[in-house]
């Protein structure tokens, strides 16, 4: 039969569950974008920069089961989009990215939109294609799909020459998609000795990354069995319930909130699940994790990256956490109820959360009172999203997140920028949930052209602007050594403008009395399906124990000359 390569696509994507593509059309991928018109199943959304569609794209794989597409033009559309590519590909997140290809039947070079869209590509993506023939096209994008959500997730990218999208071709059939399911065997016996490690344990205890986001009721299961405490990554805040009673909160070391620090010093065996240990979720490299270290992740190159493990167990941790589970419960008793370990625990969040809340925020936003109240505001699977800078760590310390999946951001590549158009995205997926981002001001002057998607779709989504006036993450770390804020100090911008342009409800919340008016009204707006971009007049005087943490340990790292040298030019420049 003869299809044009613009139907194969098409069929393609329907088959494997795509429910959106993001990107701008070009004349490479016109064609495709009209059969997409023509969908039922696949809706193409229009974005105002390809590096929105690519962070849109990534939060549709880390909010539903959808698959996250990108459609874009190539060389200018990928590079453009490969910031985002780049976010999806450290932080394991599956994403397929479809763009055009230049002419490949012209004999013609210099052509518009010309490069090696693989070079660039292939350090950060799992595999790339190029189409060259038409009976490839279906293929490759079941293989591409495959290949992205397969193993550790990550973005896998397929060229289709314009020319095959244009003119028909013989195809000798149109497959339909089976997924292939590829049953990994598991290492019973290193699992059984985990349980038997675990159990002889003192003091167990369990940090949990991303990886370990969808196994949260075995995670809940061995916590409780053990009665041990449960520390998160930032990317994996979501994988434990912050309202659990064994739930203590970012981190494990000197960067951690005082509950993990405090339940993880006597930690005699430390049970890490889908985490690499990278340096945002070691603070860097501050944390010193026990001898006794069982280590289960899918992609058995993070074992002994880092930090050495006693025990490697490689498998998806749903699977390894249901038999370690199993294990536990053949051969032992539940551990009696830890009752002083969750007082201590409970008495060191309050006593944090009072901490924060006695700082003076001089009559701007105290943050724990804005987190305080939004979390009672949201609902328990409202998801949360986070850009990059100080807000990210406010937020990973001060708002408890209930639900699995229900807190996301841009984590290794760190990319700023992230939050605008993961928030509409999130909420294009998952209308009936409530979306909000926390965004540093400065991230959001990256995207906030993406609250024009959101407004156009009448996608109820809450943009809430953290505006310090600063690149604070960046700025606070001046402040000691150099005491001056080089390039750190943002240019003012009046946000209501950008709301008014892009049709977007605007509030300010100016301090703490205003933060319960502010929140239910955003929250009642985007209920009624307007975006909204609040104002948050936010105080960043009071430094996050992630940011006291990892300053403290770079230094110690220092060699003595470094930071007499350090010391000596901070010393100085007060002086002068
Ligand atoms: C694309 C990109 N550029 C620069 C940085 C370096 N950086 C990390 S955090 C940060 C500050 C972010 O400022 P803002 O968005 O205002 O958030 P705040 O720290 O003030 O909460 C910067 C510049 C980055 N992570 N990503
Ligand atoms: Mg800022």
């Amino acid at each position: 039969m003869k299809k044009t390569g613009a139907w194969l696509a098409r069929f393609a994507l329907e088959q494997i569950g795509v429910k959106y593509t993001f990107g701008i059309p070009g004349v490479h991928n016109t064609e495709i974008y009209d059969e997409l018109n023509k969908s039922e199943l696949i809706k193409p959304v229009l974005v105002t920069h390809e590096g929105g569609a690519a962070f849109m794209a990534d939060a549709i794989s880390r909010t539903s089961d959808h698959i996250g597409t990108l459609l874009i033009v190539p060389a200018a559309g990928v590079t453009h989009a490969s910031s985002g590519i780049g976010e999806a590909f450290l932080d394991g997140i599956p994403m397929l990215v479809i763009a055009g290809g230049i002419r490949t039947d012209s004999g013609k070079t210099y052509q518009l939109h010309e490069m090696d869209q693989h070079a660039l590509l292939a350090p950060i993506t799992k595999k790339t294609f190029k189409i060259d023939s038409y009976e490839q096209i279906i293929p490759a994008i079941y293989e591409a799909y495959q290949v992205a959500t397969r193993g550790e997730p990550g973005p896998v990218f397929v060229e289709i020459p314009v020319n095959f999208q244009l003119f028909p071709g013989e195809v000798s059939e149109t497959p339909l998609f089976v997924a292939e399911t590829i049953e990994n065997e598991i290492d019973h016996e290193a699992i059984k000795l985990a349980a038997q490690t675990l159990y002889e344990a003192g003091s167990p205890g369990m940090f949990l990354g991303w990886g370990a986001v969808d196994a949260l009721e075995e995670a809940i299961g061995i916590a409780e069995f053990l009665g041990a405490p449960v520390a998160t990554t930032l990317q994996g805040l979501s994988s434990f319930p912050a309202n659990h009673p064994l739930h203590t909160g970012m981190g494990i070391g000197p960067a951690a909130v005082p509950a993990a620090e405090n339940a993880f010093k006597k930690c005699d065996c430390m049970l890490a699940v889908g985490t690499r240990f990278g340096e945002i979720a070691t603070g860097s490299y501050g944390v010193n994790p026990p001898q006794n270290m069982i280590h289960i992740d899918i992609n058995k190159n993070v074992f002994n990256a880092n930090y050495p493990a006693s025990i490697t167990i490689e498998g998806d941790a749903k699977v390894v956490l249901a038999e370690l589970l199993k294990q536990l419960q053949s051969m032992h008793v539940p551990k009696p109820d830890n009752k002083n370990l969750k007082t201590a625990i409970s008495n060191d969040k309050a006593a944090y959360l009072d901490e924060w809340f006695k700082h003076d925020s001089k009559g701007r936003v105290n943050p724990a009172r804005f987190f305080t109240e939004l979390r009672k505001q949201l609902n328990d699977d409202a998801i949360v999203v986070a850009d990059d800078g100080n807000h990210t760590f406010l937020t990973a310390e001060l708002m408890p997140i209930h639900r699995a999946r229900g807190f996301i951001s841009p984590t290794d590549f760190n990319c700023m920028g992230y939050c605008t158009p993961a928030v509409t995205a999130a909420k294009l997926v998952n209308p009936e949930k409530q979306v909000v981002g926390i965004i540093g001001d400065g991230a959001f002057l990256m995207t906030c052209m993406e609250t024009l998607t959101a407004s156009s779709l009448g996608l109820g989504g809450v943009y809430f602007v953290f505006n310090d006036g600063e690149l604070s993450q960046i700025s606070q770390a001046q402040e000691i050594p150099y005491n001056r804020k080089t390039c750190t100090v943002l240019h003012e911008v009046k946000y209501k403008g950008i709301a008014d342009a892009t049709g977007c409800e605007f509030i300010t919340i100016d301090n703490d009395r205003h933060c319960e008016e502010g929140i239910n009204e955003a929250l009642l707006l985007a209920s009624l399906n307007k975006a909204v971009i609040v104002d948050v007049k936010i105080d960043y005087s009071k430094r996050t124990r992630f940011t006291k943490g990892i300053v403290k340990t770079n230094l110690e790292r220092f060699t003595m000359g470094n930071k007499a040298r350090f010391i000596g030019r901070a010393l100085l420049r007060r002086v002068l």
